[in-house]
C-alpha cells in the first residue's frame, strides 16, 4: 500500500464527515449565496476544522465570491482545497537541521499522545538516510516510559541515554546531548513526560530541559516537536496553545490519523499556533509515519 493510500484510508471517517457535509452544501447548480456559506460553515465545523480556521476559510470564500473570482457552487470545493493546502504549506514542512553538530529534537505533548511511539518511528525514518541517532529518556516520571523507549532503541539499533526513574529529566537531556556530541551523532531525540503532578510543573520542566540542553549545544533544541493526538479533536487546539506558550513549538507531529473522524483538527491546530505539521502517524507500527504533505492531506480530506 502506497503512503498516500494509507493516509487516504486513515482519513476515510474524516472525509465522510467533511466531504459528505461539503457535498450536501455544494450540490450542483446551487446558488452561491449567504445560505450556502452558512451550510459550508457547518460542514467545516462538523469536520473539526475549528471555529477560527472555519471563519477564516468562509471569509476567503466570501471575498472571492464578492470579487467574482468564485461564481458557481461547484468551484467552491477546489477553491477550499487549495486554500487549506496553502494554509498547511506556509512555513515549510521540513525538519530543521543544525548548522553543525547534532540536531537536537525535543519531543513534547500530553500523556498518551504518542510521543514515545513517534520517536521510535522517527528514529527509523532518520536512519533511512544513514543518520546516527541517540535517544534521551527524559520521561523519568514513570519507569515504564524508560523501558518503552529502550525497546524502540533496540528495535532501531541506536544508543539510548537514560537514568533511574525519578532522575532529573534535564540532567538526562543534557547527558544525551553531550553523548550525541561526543559520538558524532546526527540527531539527538529527547523523549519527555506528558504528565506531572501539575500542568505548571510540566511546563516548567520542559523549559528547564530547554535551558539545560543549551548549555551543551547553544542553538539547541533545533526542533521542538509537539505530538498531538488527532482523536482529541478540539481539545488538541487548547493543548497546542499551552505547549506553544511554554516551549515555542517548531513542528507538529499529528498521531492517530488512522481511523479518526477528527482529522480536520490538524488544520485547526496548525492554524491556531501557526506552526507547521512535519510528520503524521497513521498506525502503531514502526513504518506508520509520513512526512507531512499538505496537498496530499487536503486531497485525502476531499476525494
Ligand atoms: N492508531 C495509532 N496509535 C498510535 C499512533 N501513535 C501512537 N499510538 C498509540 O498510542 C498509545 C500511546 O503511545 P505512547 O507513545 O506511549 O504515548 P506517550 O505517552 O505520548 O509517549 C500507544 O498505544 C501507541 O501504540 C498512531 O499514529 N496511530
Ligand atoms: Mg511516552
Amino acid at each position: 500500500m502506497g503512503l498516500f493510500d494509507k493516509l487516504k484510508r486513515g482519513l476515510a471517517k474524516t472525509r465522510e464527515v467533511l466531504a459528505g457535509g461539503l457535498r450536501r452544501a455544494l450540490f450542483l447548480g446551487r446558488a452561491l449565496d449567504e445560505s450556502l456559506l452558512a451550510d459550508l460553515e457547518r460542514a467545516l465545523l462538523a469536520g473539526d476544522v475549528g471555529p477560527r480556521t472555519t471563519t477564516a476559510l468562509i471569509d476567503e470564500v466570501r471575498a472571492a465570491w464578492k470579487a467574482k473570482r468564485l461564481q458557481r457552487s461547484e468551484d467552491v470545493e477546489p477553491f477550499l482545497r487549495e486554500r487549506i493546502t496553502e494554509r498547511l504549506r506556509s512555513g515549510g514542512n521540513a525538519l530543521v537541521r543544525a548548522a553543525s553538530g547534532p540536531t537536537v529534537i525535543l519531543v513534547c505533548g500530553v500523556n498518551g499522545s504518542g510521543k514515545t511511539t513517534s520517536i521510535g518511528k522517527l528514529t527509523k525514518f532518520l536512519k533511512r538516510d544513514g543518520a546516527r541517532v541517540v535517544l534521551g529518556a527524559a520521561d523519568t516520571f514513570r519507569a515504564a516510559a524508560v523501558e518503552q523507549l529502550t525497546i524502540w532503541s533496540e528495535r532501531n539499533g541506536v544508543e539510548i541515554v537514560k537514568q533511574a526513574q525519578g532522575a532529573d529529566p534535564a540532567a538526562v537531556a543534557f547527558d544525551a546531548v553531550t553523548a550525541g556530541k561526543a559520538r558524532g551523532a546526527d540527531y539527538v531525540v529527547i523523549d519527555t513526560a506528558g504528565r506531572l503532578h501539575t500542568q505548571t510543573n510540566l511546563m516548567q520542566e520542559l523549559e528547564k530541559i530547554r535551558r539545560v540542553v543549551k548549555k551543551a549545544v547553544p542553538d539547541a533544541p533545533h526542533e521542538t516537536l509537539l505530538v498531538i493526538d488527532a482523536t482529541n479533536g478540539q481539545n488538541a487546539i487548547r493543548q497546542a496553545e499551552q505547549f506553544h506558550k511554554a516551549v515555542t513549538v517548531t513542528g507538529i507531529f499529528v498521531t492517530k490519523l488512522d481511523g479518526t473522524a477528527k482529522g480536520g483538527a490538524l488544520v485547526a491546530v496548525r492554524d491556531t499556533i501557526g506552526v507547521p505539521v512535519k510528520f503524521v502517524g497513521t498506525g502503531e507500527q514502526i513504518d506508520d509515519i509520513e512526512v507531512f504533505d499538505p496537498a496530499a492531506f487536503a486531497a485525502a480530506l476531499f476525494d
